[in-house]
């Protein structure tokens, strides 16, 4: 982190169904055919298997942009941008010059977006998963969006667990966070469910807890990275650290993610 460019695997959710207030918005300005993605970055491709649900900043502005025929994909501007140098988006006659010739179709707060129903690839949860709401995202950073895998990450289960706790203060409804959380990855020192395992031990109590928060996650990443067994898919029983790039690779062919670097 700090020093050169991250490489993220950027997952693309398919939108299912809108929250009432996207539905309104986009209304004659995307194709009834279309696919709509949302793109969150991640550093941990072979947890996919564990989303249980997609994370937006609820003050942070979006765009939905259109990335080719029939296909758009909802990011902040900074990450659109970024796309556009990457290639993932126009072809080159077409590239735009600043970031206002971007292909904007809407623009609208996270808040928004909250309790849209998107298709997680390789989650468990195959009926989709909700967009829900996180202070903690930075629009600096990735693509604004961030996909929750609250088994291996103590950032994602802390918010989550907050969410259900508080579900009418944060305007949600509870199943939307209610999802279960299945084990992706054995460890030795926090068994199955690494990140819950972390809270409990390092007695985090909320998302605000973030020296906590910020210790748990180092000991999960380098715990799930160097020690971690894959306890589900293909690649069952092996080691995280040589089947990672693997996964993320089969995620890539499959047109189910594609690499980002910020
Ligand atoms: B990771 P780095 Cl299972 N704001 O993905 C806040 N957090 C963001 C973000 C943003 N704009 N963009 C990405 N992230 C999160 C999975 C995961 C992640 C697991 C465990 C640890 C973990 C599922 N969430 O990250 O600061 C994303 O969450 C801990 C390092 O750019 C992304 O990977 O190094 C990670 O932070 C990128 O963090």
């Amino acid at each position: 982190e700090g020093v050169g460019p991250q490489e993220y695997t950027a997952i693309k959710l398919q939108v299912k169904e809108w929250s009432p207030k996207l539905a309104e918005l986009v209304k004659g300005k995307v194709e009834e055919d279309a696919k709509v993605y949302f793109v969150p970055a991640t550093l941990r491709p072979e947890t996919m298997y564990g989303q249980t649900n997609c994370f937006v900043g609820p003050k942070i502005n979006y765009g939905l942009f259109k990335l080719k025929e029939k296909e758009y994909i909802v990011v902040t501007k900074r990450a659109a941008w970024n796309m556009a140098f990457q290639g993932h988006f126009f072809d080159n006659d077409n590239f735009p010059k600043t970031q206002d010739q971007l292909p904007l179709v809407v623009e609208a707060p996270g808040s928004d977006f909250v309790g849209t129903l998107v298709n997680a690839p390789l989650s468990f949860h195959s009926e989709g998963v909700y967009i829900l709401p996180m202070d903690g995202v930075s629009a600096a950073k990735g693509t604004g969006v961030v996909t929750s895998v609250p088994s291996d990450s103590p950032d994602d289960y802390a918010t989550l667990m907050d969410l259900i706790k508080k579900a009418e203060f944060y305007g949600i409804k509870k199943e939307w966070a209610e999802k279960e959380i299945y084990p992706v990855i054995e460890t030795p020192t926090y068994g199955n469910l690494t990140a819950p395992t972390l809270v409990k031990q390092l007695k985090i109590n909320s998302p605000k807890d973030v020296t906590q928060l910020a210790q748990a996650k180092e000991l999960a990443y380098m715990e799930g990275f160097y020690k971690g067994t894959m306890l589900v898919g293909e690649y069952k029983g092996e080691a995280v650290s040589s089947v990672k790039d693997k996964i993320r690779k089969a995620l890539i062919d499959s047109g189910d993610a594609f690499p980002f670097a910020d």
